[in-house]
């Protein structure tokens, strides 16, 4: 071959070896290209396109899609549709690069020219508009033009690309366009380099995850659904420690009562009304069970949620022993401060309604409801009566003290999500999102978030939660191309696949709706910003 290429005349250009120069010229001037895109991704965070496209893919794809991929390939489904983002930018850029020279005039020697600026134009157009989320220009998309620093970078580093094609080729082809470096020579050397940048690509991704995870050490590790999730600093406890637990009640001074004086009742439609002593309450089968709990007062976002483990003995084993009539349909709960509420008898045969004498391994505390009280998952705060005394059993559907007051009766739990982190101002250079979600026994199917003021929304990681009761904490990585503000958002989907309501709405009767909404200032990363 290089024999045949030596023993032609010396101005002539052969076809096939033009073309392996144009390919090895836009292979490399497409890799310096992505070089110094990167380096402003890590400098002053202008977007590094083909990550933003791999994003984009998976905001885009349909759910099922990334399951499977996720499924096959668990954490690196993300990192190798970022490899392959790389590979196919490397791979344009080799195979465009003919097309530009020939836009040029087929005299690698020309400065830019119209040709090559055209070239640097779509491409950039079509980056910003099609591709990069919350970034999108004009035409296309009908939302203001971006301007910025972000976005000339990005201009500049087109132009830039094609305008160095021509200086590479002729670098390529030799002063006089004859002979070629034999090093760049054969498809077996265009397809080595294509191959050890993918081998490159492949190392750096690995050993940098790995490296992470021995950073974080075993300890630090906890199993979710689709990643590994860390410990994050100002994200909610799991278990929330009872000292920091929300309280709520109607009373100025609660009750504080004494377990050895205390009784329950257990009246109205039952075959055998019936007396329990503390005492007695003790000696029955336990049953322990992590479930949150969420006052129907709380705002959007607001801190009157907690999750506790609670221990105690099903409220339907005592029902049983006690003889329900078929007619019952509610059971009304009375508490010693005057307090009452019901839930509907369906409630009781579910796993974790517990007459409740620990949280978290102690005794209740007297603001807790101390010596009993009533766990009923999936209804809001109001209806877990405390410091009860009183079990009727009845036909109609009792109102209680709330009920009165305006407040929903059936009070079952709004799926809601919560924004912990990161705080309003960060400097961290790729600041984690993470928070709560909490669907009271509808378990929690997938949380959103969306950078962008709800113009697109990404798949948070979600934590397997503790209990079909508890909440559960999620959280995603964000990747952050530029300081400034930004508005987050979050939305959560319940087991039956519906998600929260976004039309906001008062506590007040049935509880609050709306996604959390924080926004942030991102300010010039620190130092020691980049936490992986
Ligand atoms: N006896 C009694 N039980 C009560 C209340 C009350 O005022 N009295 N308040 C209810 C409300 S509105 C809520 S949100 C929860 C709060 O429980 P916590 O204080 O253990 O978080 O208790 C419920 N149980
Ligand atoms: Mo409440």
């Amino acid at each position: 071959m290089r024999a045949q290429i030596d023993s032609l005349p010396e101005n002539a250009k052969p076809s096939t070896a033009f073309h392996h120069a144009e390919f090895v010229s836009g292979f490399f001037a497409m890799l310096a290209m992505l070089a110094v895109m990167f380096i402003g991704r890590l400098t002053i965070r202008t977007p590094f396109v083909p990550e933003q496209i791999a994003d984009r893919l998976f905001a885009l794809l349909p759910i099922s899609l990334i399951e499977i991929g996720v499924q096959a390939l668990g954490l690196y489904a993300k990192k190798l549709a970022f490899v392959g983002c790389v590979l196919l930018f490397l791979a344009s850029g080799a195979y465009s690069a003919g097309w530009v020279l020939r836009a040029l005039g087929d005299v690698p020697e020309r400065p830019v020219q119209f040709g090559v600026f055209l070239y640097a134009v779509i491409f950039w157009y079509v980056s910003l508009s099609l591709v990069i989320p919350g970034f999108a220009i004009g035409v296309f998309t009908g939302l203001p033009i971006q301007t910025g620093v972000p976005a000339l970078a990005l201009l500049v580093v087109y132009v830039g690309h094609a305008a160095v094609l021509g200086p590479i080729l002729k670098w390529f082809t030799g002063e006089e366009g004859g002979e070629r470096r034999k090093i760049f020579a054969g498809r077996r050397t265009i397809l080595t380099s294509i191959g050890l940048t993918a081998v490159a690509s492949f190392l750096y991704t690995f050993v940098g995850k790995f490296g992470t995870e021995i950073r974080r050490g075993a300890s630090a590790r906890l199993s979710v659904g689709t990643g590994i999730f860390p410990n994050l600093p100002g994200l909610t406890m799991e278990v929330t420690p009872t000292a920091d637990f929300y309280h709520v009640s109607k009373n100025i001074v609660d009750p504080d009562l004494d377990g050895s004086k205390w009784a329950l009742e257990i009246r109205g439609l039952v075959a055998r009304p019936m007396v329990i002593t503390y005492g007695d309450l003790k000696k029955l089968e336990p049953d322990e069970q992590y479930a949150t709990l969420m006052c129907i007062s709380n705002p959007v976002g607001g801190d009157l949620i907690g999750n506790a483990r609670w221990k105690g003995v099903r409220l339907a084993s005592l029902l049983k022993a006690s003889g329900v009539q078929s007619s019952a349909t509610d059971v009304i709960l009375r508490a010693a401060d005057g307090y009452s509420d019901s839930i509907p008898i369906d409630r009781a045969p579910q796993e974790g309604t517990l007459l409740c004498y620990e949280m978290n391994g102690e005794p209740l505390t007297p603001t807790h409801g101390l010596p009993v009280r009533l766990l009923v998952p999936g209804i809001y705060g109001m209806k877990n009566v405390k410091w009860i005394t009183q079990i009727e059993l009845v036909d109609y559907d009792y109102k209680g003290f709330w009920q009165d007051r305006g407040w929903d009766d059936k009070a079952e739990y709004l799926t809601t999500s919560r924004i912990d982190i990161p705080p309003p101002r960060t400097s961290l250079a790729r600041p984690t999102i993470a928070g709560i979600a909490f669907a009271g026994d509808r378990q929690i199917s997938q949380v959103e978030v969306s950078t962008n003021a709800g113009a697109t929304w990404a798949q948070a990681e979600l934590r397997s939660p503790l209990s079909p009761y508890s909440w559960v904490l999620w959280q995603y990585a964000w990747l952050p191309h530029q300081i400034g503000k930004y508005e987050l958002q979050v939305r959560a989907t319940d087991g039956r696949g519906e998600t929260q309501t976004a039309q906001p709405a008062d506590p007040i009767p049935r509880g609050a709706s709306g996604y959390h909404k924080r926004s942030v200032r991102l300010d010039w990363p620190s130092s020691r910003g980049a936490s992986v």
